[in-house]
């Protein structure tokens, strides 16, 4: 597999080898946190843990746990394991659930991150000959600088769109030559669409796509895969361990790789801490062990999945996660049931229906319920073999079979729901409101 940025050595080193790398830099960043971040200090004090405690990656489950209502109360300078003056950057959330997030990087962080994302756009079958399109925002969110910042690291044509005005986005795309589209997958099969419907499905160049940022499912990309005639894969992170490129699909299309030279990923039950065996469903956790600026240590992301050491056709040995499942927060509990947007939107897919819906909760009564909007296409309403009231009742009928709970399903026009250009916001639970 000679591939341009493909870091072979380090991506394919035995586990063996890679442990003890992560070892001494865990060793090294431990050291480094409790001397310089009083924060640090005065958690690992109150869990009793002392730096020496700490001899190798076997030890890291000493370590206190950190989430996001701790960065919250650490805004914005509490974390920070350098002077400001040594930091060149900052990203930062998009504040719709708190306080934002604001990440600080130094230059080798900078560069740490988007070698990270180079990785992941040489998984994607990626060279220096590929015109890489990034539609994700540029701005405080990490999509836009990190995939760029990737792209220029593997010396491939950089195309800085950003998000937004779909129409220029094609003619780019069909002007320049795009090879490779890095966006969300909403954006993409919102691309798609507009793509088709223009008839320019032609002279289009693409061969992949780079999406994440939001949860999508097996069905969505085999949707967008066809649409587009491109390989998706997936990519994953977040702001407050660097952005994008965290982990990243190779060909096998099934998990992501994490950059375990980086970041330490560990899996713990959500409720109570305990850390659990590869193949278990939890939350994902991750240490920094050679970020400079921001290096959070064990910090808990709510993003739920399964980690697997599975050998990799692609040689790959880091570890890999599945897909992810959902957030703790994003999980919906419907008359104490536990229902993932994802599994939804499988069912919606895989009967024909593109992805654009809407999952509304309530409360009615007392009783939770779960009401799903859902466009169909203009194909599905010339086809007079099924009328709007069956289809409906087949979905909620899959939709028991695959959550165990009833729906309310209604088939609305097609374009009457909004398409998202980054993040696509699918869930109003009116119960919070
Ligand atoms: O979404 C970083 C990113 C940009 C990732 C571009 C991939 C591509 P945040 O805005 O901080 O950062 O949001 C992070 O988004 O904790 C997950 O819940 C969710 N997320 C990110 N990637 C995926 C993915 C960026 N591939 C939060 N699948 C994370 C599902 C994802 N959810």
């Amino acid at each position: 597999m000679e591939k341009n940025y493909f870091q072979r050595e380090i991506e394919t080193m035995p586990v063996s080898e890679l442990k003890a790398l992560q070892s001494e830099k865990l060793v090294k960043q431990v050291k480094n946190v409790y001397e310089n971040v009083e924060f640090y200090r005065k958690k690992m004090d109150e869990a009793g843990v002392k730096p020496e405690d700490i001899k190798g990656i076997d030890d890291l489950y000493k370590l206190p746990f950190i989430t996001k209502d701790d960065l919250r109360d650490e805004y914005p300078y509490g974390l920070l394991a350098r002077p400001l003056s040594e930091c060149v950057r900052i990203q930062s959330t998009s504040g719709t659930t708190g306080r934002r997030v604001v990440a600080f990087y130094t230059q080798h962080d900078v560069d740490l991150w988007e070698e990270c994302c180079a990785r992941a756009i040489v998984a994607a079958g990626g060279t220096k000959e590929d015109v890489v399109h990034v539609s994700y925002g540029y701005g405080l969110f990490t999509g836009g600088p990190g995939l760029n910042g990737g792209s220029h690291k593997l010396g491939s044509l950089t195309l800085p769109m950003s998000s937004g005005n779909t129409e220029r986005q094609i003619q780019f795309m069909t002007d320049l030559k795009s090879t490779i589209l890095c966006c969300t997958p909403s954006y993409a099969a919102y691309l798609a669409e507009s793509i088709n419907e223009k008839g320019v499905k032609d002279q289009i160049h693409l061969k992949a796509g780079i999406f994440g940022a939001e949860a999508w499912s097996e069905a969505m990309r085999h949707s967008i895969e066809e649409s587009l005639g491109i390989k998706a894969y997936d990519i994953y992170g977040l702001t407050e361990i660097s952005g994008p490129g965290v982990s990243f699909e190779c060909e096998e299309q099934s998990g992501m790789h994490i950059n375990e030279d980086h970041f330490v990923a560990e899996i713990i039950n959500p409720e109570t801490g305990e850390v659990l065996p590869e193949g278990s469903v939890g939350e994902l956790v991750f240490t920094c062990i050679d970020k400079e600026a921001f290096p959070l240590m064990r910090y808990r992301t709510r993003d739920l999945c399964v980690l697997s050491r599975k050998p990799c056709s692609c040689g790959r040995t880091h570890i890999k996660m599945g897909r992810l499942m959902g957030r703790t927060d994003d999980m919906l509990i419907i008359r104490g049931v536990n229902v993932f947007p994802s599994q939804i939107e499988t069912v919606l897919i895989k009967n024909g229906y593109p992805a654009n819906y809407q999952i509304i909760v309530d409360r009615v009564n007392n009783s939770d319920t779960l009401d799903i909007n859902v466009e169909i296409t203009p194909e599905m309403l010339s086809d007079t073999t099924m009328g709007i009231s069956e289809r409906e009742k087949k979905l909620v009928s899959d939709l028991k079979a695959m959550l165990g709970i009833k729906t309310s399903v209604h088939i609305v026009e097609p374009k009457s729901i909004a398409r998202s250009e980054g993040k696509a916001v699918r869930i109003i639970d009116k119960r919070k409101i």
